[in-house]
């Protein structure tokens, strides 16, 4: 008898979206296969928890035949793509969906090997299969691509290895600004591993774009450290060859001369709840989900409610970086409807949260993850009351300020990129991060060190009495600690070249 082995898989589903149908089918899949419900991920896709051996190739067939798929969601290649979900610039977001899409689709590794392992089984070929841009080798590590746009940086655009920038004027599509380098994974006592904000190199015309990525990529597949796999994302390459180095060499390769930055502006990285009206009238709500985790426990029942959502819903579902979910493209006569279900299944506790809350991602951690070395996703409901309490006490429950855990150094929340953030260690004990900015364009740092919760608890209450009382109006946490001097101003700062 083997032991029962039971597994993670994740969706690729390019710029979160999912229609009404795929979402039935993947419900399904959660209910039948997977153990901890659909969670919504940092990178807005779903996985699936727990699904056992022998239920891999069902669960595989499963999401093929909802015209999705799981290949290259994880792996040393390009993973989901990631694009901003804005509800009030929705004409803005097919534009830039499109060319998430298009970025995907090219991306997408060549080998036949998923289709005969995973759906029919039968050998496709007895060729040698060529992989134009990943070669015999793929890439060093993983590679993240994202499209943001303005105003909102929901995805973290400075997070991703190639992180573009989108430049809409008067509803057409200009181009993208291009930043390399992005990244956040780092480990515990090893300074030579660090988070990095993108580098703003440039920008190209939508027809550019394509061959700019694959000059990035293949770039890193190139001259990306292979023999030590800590120092092998594009970040540490570009450090280690210097950024005009890498600049002079993308343009090079690709024959493309990049543009001067074009002028953007973030005002927030966070999610937008509630109903918004769309720029084409159609009507789009926001809903909180804890982590992200769907799931009927406790008493909860958030997925028989998005299930019975989807049931009625013509329009699509958009799933988010910040692990949140929009009910898109609504017709106003449909809104009632969707109320109800939304009231009915306890989907509307985005109507009383804090301002943290609205703003709180954690990573899954434990119990499933590996590599965690302190909970996360099970301590966000635990840790967060007793903040909203401090905070209430300052008169800040409805300041929104972005708080981040993590389980282990990785960054799977993008922890880095938390105004406050908890970073795990061991057990119970995390390091406190302070001071980044509400938009995603500057680091934190460490605070704290290994500290427990009363510890963690006590510090956030001083620096909550202080900025109570000595902020400036309108000042954000992030921005009050810096000023204040509370923490050092963080060495990497984000220089837009704006010409
Ligand atoms: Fe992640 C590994 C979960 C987004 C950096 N990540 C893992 C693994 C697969 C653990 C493992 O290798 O055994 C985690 C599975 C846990 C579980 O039980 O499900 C895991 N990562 C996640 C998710 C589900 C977090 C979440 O709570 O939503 C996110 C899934 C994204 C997706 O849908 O594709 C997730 N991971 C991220 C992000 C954020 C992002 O991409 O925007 C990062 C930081 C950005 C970056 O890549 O720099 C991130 N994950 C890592 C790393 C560190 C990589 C590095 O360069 O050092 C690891 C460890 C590794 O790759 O060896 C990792
Ligand atoms: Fe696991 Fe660490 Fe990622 Fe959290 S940050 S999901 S603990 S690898």
């Amino acid at each position: 008898l083997e032991p029962a082995y039971s597994f993670m898989i994740r969706a690729r589903l390019p710029g979160g979206v999912v229609t009404p149908a795929q979402w039935l089918v993947f419900d399904d899949i959660a209910s039948t296969y997977a153990g901890r419900g659909l969670r919504i991920t940092t990178r807005q896709t779903f996985q699936w928890h727990g699904v056992i051996k022998r239920n891999l190739k069902p669960t595989m067939q499963a999401i093929h035949n909802a015209m999705a798929t799981t290949i290259a969601a994880c792996g040393d290649v390009n993973r989901q793509v990631v694009s901003s979900v804005n509800p009030q610039l929705s004409s803005q977001h097919q534009l830039v969906q499109d060319w998430a899409q298009k970025l995907s689709d090219h991306f997408i590794p060549r080998t036949r090997a998923y289709h005969e392992i995973w759906l029919d089984g039968e050998k496709i070929t007895s060729e040698p299969e060529e992989e134009p841009i990943y070669g015999d080798t793929y890439l060093p590590r993983k590679f993240k691509i994202g499209v943001a746009i303005p105003p909102t940086n929901d995805i973290d655009v400075f997070a991703q290895d190639l992180g573009l920038i989108a430049i809409v004027e008067n509803g057409v599509l200009l181009g993208f600004n291009v930043a390399i380098g992005g990244g956040m994974g780092a480990t515990h006592g090893d300074d030579s591993t660090y988070p990095r904000l993108g580098s703003l190199i440039g920008f190209v015309p939508p027809e550019q774009v394509i061959a700019i990525a694959e000059g990035v990529v293949t770039l890193q597949r190139d001259h990306g450290n292979r023999t030590e796999r800590q120092h092998a994302r594009l970040k540490y390459t570009i450090d280690h060859n210097g950024l005009d180095w890498f600049k002079g060499q993308l343009e090079e390769r690709t024959g493309i001369t990049l543009q001067p930055v074009h002028a953007y502006h973030f005002d927030q990285n966070g999610d937008r709840y509630g109903w918004e009206e769309g720029d084409d009238g159609k009507w789009h709500l926001g809903l909180y989900i804890e982590s992200g985790r769907l799931w009927d426990e406790d008493g909860l029942q958030l997925q028989t409610g998005v299930r019975e959502i989807a049931k009625i819903h013509q329009g699509e579902f958009r799933m988010t970086c910040n692990q949140n979910l929009v009910v898109a493209n609504v017709n106003t006569k449909d809104r009632s409807k969707i109320d109800k279900l939304v009231a009915k299944y306890g989907l509307d506790g985005y109507k009383q949260q804090s301002g943290i809350r609205r703003h709180s991602i954690a990573c899954v951690a434990l119990p499933t993850c590996g590599l965690a070395m302190a909970e996360s996703e099970r301590y966000l409901p635990v840790l967060l009351p007793k903040i909203e309490a401090l905070l209430d006490q300052h008169g800040l429950v409805n300041e929104p300020i972005l708080l981040r855990l993590s389980g282990c150094p990785n960054g799977c929340s993008r922890p880095y990129l938390g105004e406050i953030a908890l970073v795990g260690r061991a057990l119970g004990r995390y390091d406190l991060r302070l001071g980044a900015n509400y938009t995603g364009e500057r680091l934190n740092v460490i605070y704290r060190q290994n500290i427990d919760e009363s510890e963690i608890l006590s510090t956030l209450d001083t620096l909550f009495a202080s900025y109570a009382q000595k902020r400036l109006p309108e000042e954000k946490f992030g921005d009050f600690l810096v000023r204040s001097e509370v923490i050092p101003a963080p060495s990497q700062k984000l220089i837009p070249i704006i010409l």
